[in-house]
């Protein structure tokens, strides 16, 4: 049921092998699936490169989800290579340092400002960018990455906090606009996981450590853990799944304050 084979995907969100988006994308091609990553800069590309060489077949391009002009290259390119699209990964997010090592209330105006365009518009830019691509095949599944920080407060997530409440409301709204022509559109919140993200946020280890003592299942979650969950949303076993906000989070949710 969770079958890929046949299907082209695009994984818009890897930066190394830690990355969530790689995860998802090894376990999609594992399926099947035949898919293009991207990279948001030069910088990254070389890493983003070596890591498709892994794949089958894949397709390389160059997209700063900031850009509205990338963002409809990247649309030209697939329908070239692919001649569409049966689903999309969105795992970018992105808000400046600054923002996250000082109180919410000194959030800057361009501190918010690229947090929520790089963190959320850019899905619904990207949805709207691919919506041509998928309907031709009769839809499509779009699955974005969300973490509980947008429903309660954790110490210095801050802006992206907000930014996460914007995007899971955003994964509703887009659901309704398209669930009519069978283009379905979830998120998964994931539990903290060491990534290129994580790192350098002072703390992290310690909140590594509550997943351990507190979370139901008693430990973390892993980027595999987050991809076999995707490979559901992204396939036909979730057919009748859309505009929800899937916890993969080893239970940690269901958490009261203590
Ligand atoms: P990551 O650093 O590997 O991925 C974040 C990606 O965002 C990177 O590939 C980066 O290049 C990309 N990005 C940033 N700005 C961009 C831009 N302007 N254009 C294009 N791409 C851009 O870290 P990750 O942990 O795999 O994060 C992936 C997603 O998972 C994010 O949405 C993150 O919020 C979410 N998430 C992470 C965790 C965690 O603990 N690591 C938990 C829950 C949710
Ligand atoms: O969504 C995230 C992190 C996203 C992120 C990370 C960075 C670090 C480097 C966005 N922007 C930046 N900007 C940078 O300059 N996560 C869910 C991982 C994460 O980040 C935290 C967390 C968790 C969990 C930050 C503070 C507290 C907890």
């Amino acid at each position: 049921m969770s079958d890929l084979s046949g299907k082209h995907g695009l994984i818009v969100g890897v930066a190394n092998k830690r990355s969530i988006s790689w995860a998802i994308a090894q376990a999609a091609a594992a399926a099947g699936a035949r898919l293009a990553l991207t990279f948001p800069s030069a910088r990254l590309e070389e890493n983003v490169r070596e890591l498709a060489a892994t794949l089958e077949n894949p397709v390389l391009a160059p997209c700063d989800v900031a850009s509205d002009q990338q963002i409809g290259d990247l649309a030209a390119t697939l329908q070239h290579e692919f001649g569409g699209l049966d689903f999309l990964v969105h795992g970018a997010a992105f808000a400046p340092a600054d923002a996250l090592s000082h109180p919410f209330v000194e959030t800057s105006r361009e501190s918010f400002r690229v947090a929520l365009d790089v963190s959320v518009y850019s899905l619904v830019a990207l949805t709207r960018a691919v919506v041509p691509l998928m309907e031709p095949r009769g839809g499509g599944s779009i699955l974005t990455l969300t973490y509980i920080g947008s429903q309660r407060v954790f110490p210095n997530y801050n802006v992206m906090g907000v930014a996460k409440a914007a995007l899971e409301s955003s994964v509703r709204y887009l659901a309704s606009d398209l669930g009519p022509k069978n283009i379905r559109v979830n998120a998964i919140s994931a539990g903290a996981i060491k990534t290129l993200a994580a790192s350098g946020i002072s703390g992290f280890s310690s909140i590594l450590q509550v997943y351990r003592d507190r979370a139901p299942l008693r430990r973390g979650v892993d980027t595999s853990e987050v991809a076999d969950a995707a490979v559901f949303l992204l396939s036909q076993a979730s057919r009748a799944v859309t505009g929800e906000i899937v916890m993969v989070d080893a239970g940690f949710h269901v958490n009261g304050g203590i």
